[in-house]
């Protein structure tokens, strides 16, 4: 594959130091208005806004190289080729992978949970073994588990946390047993925020001998990231949460560990040859690409990625942080309000409930205000068990949020609070 293509974005492009104002102008939906009034977009966690290069990039690839991948000989397939590869140089880049050939495209979090499920799960977990799970997974980092114990006879396990919302680390080590053959686990909670100790999670399990399967859905928005400091053999993301388009997003996996893996999906693309004898595979990450991929996508993803590099990682940080701090102290001033998911290392994604109030009402009260939160289960239902909730209203942070965004937050609250009164 072609090493050419730098992953920094034109300088135009950059953002430093931090200036919120002008890096909300890259984002042509925020300035719109909702009901007259300004948008006030808290919902990123649910899927981020995307910026202008994104959008671009995109149209550009219609408008001068489409052409399907990998088949054709002529000038537009090859162009369209290259631009989707370099597109999974740079997703290789932002996870720090060591090889292209360790990137697979796929639909998003939810195809690359169920990739691993039904290839490196099937070949390694039989009757008797056991997968274990945290008590924060989204529903796709639970379900394709279960297939997969219904399938071979395994058991699943939970790792439970604490009331802040913190994983129990003592609690999963006791878990990792001989039996153990893949801990899946998220790297950042889409209910709580919290940022679980991967790299320490991974020694644990991989003492015992069990393969860690990563969900990177929320934290590839937020964290540096690197698979190789944190040592997971698989790591999942969507796009569509990273300021790129939905219907793509990336699974890492070990170059070992892909190439001992059968595949997902066969069809076209995936294949070394074809009889009706026998059919050769292609080696990875082409193997679980099966048919005409998301190019138009990847090539979305891949100016996301030039988007995020332009941002200065540290600066984002501490503006998200300072964020949060704000969002976290006022909310918490309110009276009736609880928050859910107050872990030390936890990144913009505010859950909280109102005495007396549903969260959909807030959710309703707070849409007429221009204000765009998540109500409901956040698609984690056995962690609304946990702490004995039915929903929440949620808010969630991008780069391009403000303290005048919490501002309005507030504001809309306290109009919530009156209406129930
Ligand atoms: N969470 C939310 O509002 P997909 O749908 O495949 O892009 O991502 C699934 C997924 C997996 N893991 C985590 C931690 C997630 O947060 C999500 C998506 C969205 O919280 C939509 S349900």
């Amino acid at each position: 594959m072609n090493q050419r293509a730098s992953n920094l974005p034109p300088r135009a492009q950059r953002f430093e130091p931090y200036q919120v104002e002008r890096l909300r102008q890259a984002f042509p939906i925020l300035a719109q208005r909702i009901y007259g009034k300004p948008l006030v977009y808290l919902d990123s966690a649910a899927t981020s806004q995307k910026p202008q290069a994104v959008i671009e990039a995109m149209s550009r690839f219609f408008l001068e190289e489409n052409a399907n991948v990998h088949r054709g000989v002529h000038y537009l397939s090859l162009r369209a080729t290259e631009a989707y590869e370099q597109a999974r140089i740079k997703v290789q880049r932002f996870l720090n992978a060591g090889h292209a050939e360790e990137i697979v495209f796929v639909r998003g979090t939810t195809e690359a949970v169920n990739l691993v499920a039904q290839t490196y799960g099937k070949t390694h977990v039989r009757a008797g073994d056991e997968v274990l799970i945290s008590a924060m997974e989204h529903h796709s980092n639970i379900v394709p588990w279960q297939m997969l114990c219904e399938q071979t006879g395994a058991r699943l396990r939970v790792a439970p946390i604490d009331d802040a919302g913190e994983l129990l680390l003592d609690e999963l080590e006791r878990l990792i047993g001989p039996k153990t053959r893949l801990l899946a686990v998220t790297h950042v909670s889409n209910v709580l925020g919290t940022v679980n100790p991967i790299r320490r999670i991974v020694e644990l399990a991989h003492a015992r001998g069990a393969a860690v399967l990563v969900d990177g859905a929320q934290a590839a928005p937020h964290l540096k990231l690197d698979v190789r400091a944190l040592g997971c053999d698989f790591y999942a993301l969507s796009g569509h949460k990273m300021y790129g388009p939905t219907g793509i997003g990336a699974l890492y996996g070990r170059r070992e560990l892909l190439e001992a893996m059968p595949p997902y999906q066969g069809g076209g693309d995936m294949i070394l040859s074809v009889s009706f004898d026998e059919t050769l595979y292609a080696k990875p990450p082409q193997r679980f690409e099966a048919g005409t991929p998301n190019m138009v996508g990847a090539i979305g993803l891949g100016a996301a990625v030039d988007f995020l590099a332009g941002l200065d990682a540290g600066a984002l940080a501490a503006h998200e942080q300072a964020v949060l701090a704000y969002a976290q102290q006022a909310l918490a001033a309110l009276p009736g309000l609880r928050l859910i998911g107050t872990a030390a290392d936890k990144v913009g994604v505010l859950s909280f409930v109102l005495d007396g109030v549903h969260p959909h009402d807030i959710g309703t009260i707070l849409d007429r205000e221009g204000i765009a939160i998540r109500t409901g289960h956040h698609c984690a239902q056995p962690l609304m068990q946990r702490y004995g909730l039915a929903a929440t209203a949620r808010a969630s942070l991008g780069c391009y949020s403000s303290e005048q965004d919490i501002d309005a937050l507030l504001a809309g609250l306290v109009k919530v609070r009156e209406v129930f009164r």
